[in-house]
């Protein structure tokens, strides 16, 4: 397994490259070209430029988060077309440079979805947290509006003003589309990209949903054991898998987590693995990624990536906001770094009684 943290960019990050480059073990980031919309073929020099940045860092881009689908094809819409050959090209420019993983999410209007980004916890540091009761409590502005009021100053991944702006044409767009058409427009999509990203061997792997169920009345698919098991038979590619998100699936209590690594056996190309806190139906807390501290076996779940002998990138999840530290809500610098510590630990003594 190769250490990573997700890095969003020297202008958008109040992490830094060289910082990342002393957390011990970690080799490498997982990184977008944050100002490009869903779409929008990616400039050869952009990525080129970040590349470039990134190994003067004495690091490696070891995978991308994300390359944004645009809703069009979501949707099924008839422009689909053009704007998977957009992606293709993208695709065709990373592959070219050797960059080789890439996470993407099939999820309609929103990306994740929080109550709260900043949930004061008995030890003073501050959360992301969930609660279905306040979400369905919330008028859309409202959220919005606390999610911007909370997020430091910082452009959320996924809450991107500009697509904020859209949101009511955006969930018109999606008023006819159920999980059916949903799966058959990925269906579509994947069959499209993954020549190409045999051609390049570039590992396609799906984020699952965030929360594992649907919010706002809009369908979501990517939830459960099943519904991965679906995604990855109906394309048979080596190169469409899945990044193991533990958090998004471990949101929903029903979803065993070690159970679902063994299914997916080969068809993991990308893990982040955090702890979360279960606090009753539709409710949850993040926590530190310390098994004792949330709800999720931390050392179970590294131990069954370690036996199904996955061997792709894997990074720490949201930490706690902690010891001041103002950041990107989730996106901290000290809680991921004692996130790697934790996982790398882990991972040591896997590797020491394994031989
Ligand atoms: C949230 C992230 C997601 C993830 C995307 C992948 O913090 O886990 O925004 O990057 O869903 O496309």
């Amino acid at each position: 397994m190769e250490m990573t943290l997700r890095w969003f960019g020297k202008k958008f990050d109040s992490v830094t490259l060289e910082q990342i480059r002393q957390i011990p073990g970690v080799t490498g980031v997982v990184t977008t070209l944050y100002d490009t919309m869903p779409g929008e073929v990616w400039k050869v020099e952009k990525i080129r430029a970040i590349k470039k940045e990134v190994e003067d860092a004495g690091l490696r881009i070891a995978g991308i988060e994300s390359v944004n689908i645009h809703d069009s094809i979501k949707v099924g819409s008839d422009d689909r077309d053009k704007y998977i050959e957009n992606y293709i090209t993208t695709l065709e420019r990373l592959g070219k440079e050797k960059i080789d993983v890439v996470c993407y999410n099939f999820m309609p209007v929103f990306d994740w979805t929080r109550s709260d980004l900043a949930k004061v916890r008995n030890d003073g540091s501050t959360v992301l947290s969930y609660d279905q009761e306040l979400i369905d409590k919330i008028n859309l502005e409202n959220l919005l509006s606390s999610m911007d009021s909370k997020s430091n100053g910082f452009e959320l991944p996924g809450w991107e003003p500009q697509r904020m702006a859209r949101i009511k044409e955006l969930f018109e767009l999606y008023r006819d589309v159920d999980n059916e058409k949903l799966f058959s427009n990925l269906k579509y999509f994947l069959e499209a990209i993954m020549p190409t990203c045999e051609k390049y061997n570039i590992k396609m792997a799906i984020h699952p949903d965030d929360p594992a169920w649907p919010v706002f009345g809009l369908p979501r698919i990517m939830t459960c054991k099943e519904n991965l098991l679906r995604l990855v038979t109906m394309v048979d590619s080596p190169c469409n898998g899945v990044t193991l998100c533990t958090g998004s699936l471990g949101s929903n209590p029903n979803n065993d987590i070690v159970d679902i690594i063994k299914s997916l056996k080969g068809k993991i190309h990308f893990a982040h693995v955090r702890n979360i806190k279960h606090l009753g139906k539709g409710k949850f807390d993040e926590a530190a990624h310390l098994s004792s501290d949330g709800s999720l076996d931390m050392y179970a779940i590294m131990k069954t990536l370690y036996e199904i002998g996955f061997n792709g990138i894997v990074r720490p999840d949201h930490g706690r906001a902690i010891w001041g530290e103002k950041s990107m809500p989730g996106y901290g610098l000290y809680d991921r770094a004692l996130g790697v510590a934790y996982l790398n630990g882990i991972l040591e003594s896997l590797q020491k009684l394994g031989k």
